[in-house]
């Protein structure tokens, strides 16, 4: 019987500010005290985690002078090294200071977007010199409350000039780091600049380097954005974009609940996990949520770990549905296989093509059989197969 016990292997790993979530919301203040990251390390490490991502705020201070900053990323390195942790990922707080207001990258202010340019480039040396390959850009101040007050196509070029910068810092200062854009359709902006996957994949195709910058995808962002996370997560694969992943949960077009993964719309996480361990998707499986601000922290870490033991579920009910004979039969009659074949016979000619005749009444009656086959997927997830 599989335990469900997470181990390093996994590759899981979380946000300092996840299980550091104060418990604040637009409607009340703080249930929990502040965590300090050496202490979540040693907590994710004994829970089985492998790594933890940051953002540049989570670890020092706004403002911090250079001592104090310098002592708490000891602090934290000497954590990491003690409690066998690394770190996939780091970001950039370019949201939570009044300063980032009418936003940061894009903000109307030049001088605003030369500060948060210097933020992002100041922690993208410590995320490199900790060893990060992933860095994410998630824009949660750029963008509108109304867009009179926000020249949009002059935003995306700020925006790109960014992100080209960026990229020619990374290559002149040879780092093994890729940015991961994060697309959020809303909130806390009215409305956010590339909003979702497909947003942001058109977006890095205009970019000067745009070999090196990828995605981040939310699952509950696509979700706010009632958009199918397996869809879209998906076609960040088939562009060979999916450079990292937030995993939590949602239900359905609203506020961002970042429930933790398996809370929410559990049926897509299944077909997530079942489309992540398909495609053999091999990086950090790595989980932004918040845990539900009614818990202290021992339920923090039991949300914390249970992120994980969904994850291992799912995995194990995708394994076994993939498995399962009468799933393949079930592909079979639904022809799902014959997409994967090409339309055109190798070397086949349009006027061959043309020259075919089909039978559309006949074959307006075959059944897809997609019925049987979710069934089947249902109830591998319920356990019941
Ligand atoms: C929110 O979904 C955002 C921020 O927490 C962070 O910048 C990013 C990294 O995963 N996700
Ligand atoms: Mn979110
Ligand atoms: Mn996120």
């Amino acid at each position: 019987m599989n335990d469900y016990a997470p181990r390093p292997e996994h590759r899981f790993s979380f946000g300092l500010w996840t299980v550091g979530w104060l418990g604040v919301d637009p409607f009340g203040t703080a249930t929990r005290d502040p965590l300090d990251p050496v202490h979540t390390v040693e907590k994710l490490a004994e829970l089985g985690a492998w790594g933890v991502s940051f953002h540049d705020d989570d670890l020092i201070p706004f403002g911090a002078a250079d001592a104090e900053r310098a002592s708490r990323v000891d602090a934290f390195r000497k954590a990491l090294d003690a409690n066998g942790l690394v770190v996939p990922m780091a970001t950039t707080n370019l949201f939570t200071h009044p300063v980032f207001k009418e936003g940061a990258l894009t903000a109307n202010d030049r001088d605003i977007r030369r500060f948060a340019l210097r933020k992002v480039l100041r922690n993208l040396d410590l995320a490199a010199e900790l060893g990060a390959k992933t860095y994410v850009l998630w824009g949660g101040r750029e963008g509108s409350e109304s867009p009179v007050a926000k020249d949009i196509r002059a935003a995306l070029d700020r925006y790109a000039e960014a992100l080209n910068l960026l990229c020619g810092y990374v290559r002149e200062r040879g780092y093994d780091i890729r940015f991961a854009i994060e697309p959020k359709p809303n909130e806390p902006r009215g409305d956010i600049l590339l909003p979702t996957i497909g947003h942001a994949l058109a977006f890095i195709n205009e970019l000067d380097d745009s070999e090196i910058v990828g995605l981040n995808p939310e699952v509950g962002h696509e979700q706010m954005a009632g958009l199918s996370v397996v869809h879209g997560y998906a076609q960040a694969l088939w562009h060979g974009k999916l450079f990292h992943l937030d995993l939590n949960g949602q239900t359905g077009p609203r506020y961002d609940q970042d429930f933790r993964f398996g809370n929410g719309d559990v049926k897509s996480a299944f077909l997530l996990v079942d489309l992540l361990e398909g495609a053999g998707y091999d990086g950090a499986r790595h989980f932004d949520f918040k845990p539900a601000r009614t818990e202290n922290r021992d339920g923090v870490w039991a949300s914390a770990a249970a992120c994980m033991r969904n994850y291992l579920i799912f995995a194990e009910r995708a394994r076994a549905f993939r498995a399962d004979p009468e799933v393949a039969a079930a592909l079979r009659d639904s022809r799902v296989d014959q997409l994967a074949e090409p339309t055109l016979a190798p070397g086949e000619s349009l006027t061959a093509l043309r020259s075919e005749e089909l039978d559309v009444d006949s074959a307006a009656r075959r059944g897809a059989g997609a019925e049987r086959l979710d069934q089947l997927a249902l109830e591998h997830l319920f356990g019941v197969r």
